[in-house]
């Protein structure tokens, strides 16, 4: 019988420069919150990637102290799933201001491991089509097929 594909929800998520040490205590933190690391790399990105990544920002007053935080020192970006994983990691992460993240979600990631409005120690995608182009943008060899049930087991 013709089972019905699965789609499991998939967001771009970063560990920023200002976090890299305490990557072994997010990455529990994501796997304990039951998202799967479909994709992960390592890499330090340069002034030219981070403008290019940050695009929607150009012309804000903080972009260029975002660039140059952002292409301060080495990150860590993955390809995460779930089911709504998209929202659901953008709630995890807490608002962007790690001083708000404090008052309003401390048991955020940005509230835990977050300095202040710009050193906020992780990202993730904030839409469908965001995390489409973010994806792209780090795993452009990626093959993103929806998982199927149907792989897992025939019936003839
Ligand atoms: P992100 O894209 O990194 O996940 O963060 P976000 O959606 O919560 O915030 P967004 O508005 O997209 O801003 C991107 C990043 O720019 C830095 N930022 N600095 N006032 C400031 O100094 C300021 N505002 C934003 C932060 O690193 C923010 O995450
Ligand atoms: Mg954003």
């Amino acid at each position: 019988m013709e089972q019905p594909a699965i789609f499991v929800e998939r967001t771009l998520a970063i560990i920023k420069p200002d976090a890299i040490d305490q990557s072994a205590a997010i990455l529990r933190f994501i796997e304990d919150h039951g998202f799967a690391i479909l994709q992960q790399r390592r890499l330090h990105m340069t002034p030219e990637q981070c403008s290019d990544f940050y695009a929607e920002h150009y012309g804000k007053m903080f972009f260029p102290s975002l660039v140059s935080f952002m292409s301060s020192g080495p990150i860590i970006a993955m390809v995460l799933a779930k089911e709504n994983s998209i929202l659901e990691w953008r709630d995890l992460l807490g608002p962007t201001s790690s001083h708000r993240a404090r008052e309003t979600h401390p048991e955020s990631l940005r509230a835990i491991y977050g300095t202040d409005d710009q050193r906020n120690a992780v990202h993730g995608s904030d839409s469908q089509k965001g995390a489409e182009r973010e994806i792209r943008f780090f795993f452009p060899d990626a093959v993103v097929e929806p998982i199927s049930s149907g792989d897992q087991a025939t019936d003839y």
